[in-house]
């Protein structure tokens, strides 16, 4: 038996159903090609901006041209969920290291599933829709612009009005005609808090990251950590959240959603990673780490790379007295992977460092 298709769903059904799951916002941009993220793509990569990116670097005709995406696509319809709660669990005792705010808990899957839901029904009416959530197949920010869901931030995130960049960003590309919305106009005027608040100067220019310098690359990308930057990556174990903390339209009191504080208050088990304890994380075995991290993105998998991170943690924030620290970093500086030798070197320099007091 042939099934009928069902009627398309309207725009105001499917706002009505993504914001029963917590999608606070809702736009339609048009199906053409993304034409300035592909400039901006391809001269990056030409600048070397990219620092070795992968992701939407790898293949900007196609993460730029939404008919890749899907053949014959006429609607992106794009959404932003919220993930600024209303509350923060406390920095435990012992040498802790800090999580960014979008990956304490999995805030894409819930998005990818709600989204896939949504295109599912479109497909019921005898469309084609396919939906994505931080994949490497379309650049979000642009899409979220071009539907109208905010202004881009000096900063490069897509600013709310009234409700700021702590958002998370995914698109349903659809054979499907919706009627797309209108950009939003640019909300920064003269402020200029991100450049100035960036720990490392890696907005080069307004909407500009520079990833050679952006602390929320270098935490991802294999090999070892700029020397430079050692520092000025303080306490930080993943994600970067000092160019959105600075910004005043993104950290109001009234952004702070209490959606997620529904999830993060049901987890009491060890799911949410706001602070992460590096003695015990440089102590854990690969296989375990992987159990407890795997959702975050590292190169190659390799867990290698969060030791090295937690490293120049320990040598940056420990008690240059703690006994545990020590002897961790010591051990460290006999590992038989030359990165982290070296790595560890570094930290038990930076603990003699911070042991001496400093000149009057
Ligand atoms: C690669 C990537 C990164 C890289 C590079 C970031 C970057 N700025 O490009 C790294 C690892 C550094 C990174 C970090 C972060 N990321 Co990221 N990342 C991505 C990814 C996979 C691709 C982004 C991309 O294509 N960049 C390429 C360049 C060309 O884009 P762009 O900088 O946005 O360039 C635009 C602007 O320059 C603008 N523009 C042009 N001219 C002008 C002029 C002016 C004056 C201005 C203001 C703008 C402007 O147009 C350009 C083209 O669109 C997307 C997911 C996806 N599939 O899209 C997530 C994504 C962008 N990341 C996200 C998040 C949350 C983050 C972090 C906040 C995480 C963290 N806490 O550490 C940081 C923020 C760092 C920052 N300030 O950008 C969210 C952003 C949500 C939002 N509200 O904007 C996304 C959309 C993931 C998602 N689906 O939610 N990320
Ligand atoms: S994420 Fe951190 S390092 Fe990267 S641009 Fe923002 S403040 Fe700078
Ligand atoms: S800090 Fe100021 S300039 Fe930067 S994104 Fe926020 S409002 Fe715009």
């Amino acid at each position: 038996m042939v099934r009928r298709p069902e009627p398309l769903p309207t725009w105001d059904d499917i706002v009505a159903r993504a914001s029963a799951e917590g999608i606070t916002h809702h736009g339609v941009a048009p199906a053409a090609v993304l034409e300035r993220a592909r400039t901006a793509l391809l001269e990056r990569k030409a600048d070397g901006l990219h620092a070795g990116m992968g992701f939407t670097y790898r293949n900007p005709e196609r993460s730029t041209d939404p008919q890749r995406a899907v053949e014959g696509a006429q609607s992106i319809l794009v959404f932003a969920k919220p993930y600024l709660a209303d509350i923060e669990p406390e920095r435990p005792p012992g040498v802790q290291a800090r999580v960014g705010r979008y990956a304490w808990v999995d805030h894409y899957e819930p998005l990818r599933s709600s989204l896939r839901d949504i295109a599912h029904t479109i497909r019921r009416a005898g469309h084609r829709a396919v939906a994505f959530t931080d994949d490497n197949s379309i650049v979000d920010r642009e899409v979220a612009y071009l539907g109208g869901l905010g202004w881009f931030g000096k900063n490069a995130n897509v600013l709310l009005p009234g409700a700021g960049s702590f958002f998370v960003l995914g698109s349903i590309v659809t054979t499907a005609p919706y009627e797309p919305s209108t950009p939003v106009a640019d909300g920064c005027g003269s402020c200029t808090r991100c450049l100035d608040g960036c720990p490392t100067g890696a907005i080069v220019a307004p909407g500009v990251v520079d990833g050679n310098r952006c602390l929320a690359w270098l935490l991802q990308q294999p090999g070892p950590f700029p020397v430079e930057f050692r520092e000025a990556l303080g306490d930080r174990l993943y994600g970067c959240d000092d160019c959105q903390e600075v910004c005043p339209p993104s950290v109001r009191l009234g952004n702070r959603h209490r959606v997620d504080v529904v999830e993060i208050g049901r987890r009491t088990d060890g799911d949410v990673q706001a602070w992460v304890d590096v003695l015990d994380l440089l102590d854990a075995d690969d296989a375990t780490l992987l159990d407890r991290h795997g959702r975050w993105y590292v190169a190659d998998r390799d867990p290698t790379w969060w030791r090295r991170n937690a490293l120049l943690v320990v040598g940056n924030t420990a008690d240059p007295a703690d006994g545990r620290a020590r002897a961790t970093v010591e051990r460290y500086r006999a590992h038989p992977n030359e990165v982290l030798r070296e790595h560890a070197d570094w930290a038990a320099e930076r603990l003699d460092q911070r042991l001496r007091p400093t000149a009057p």
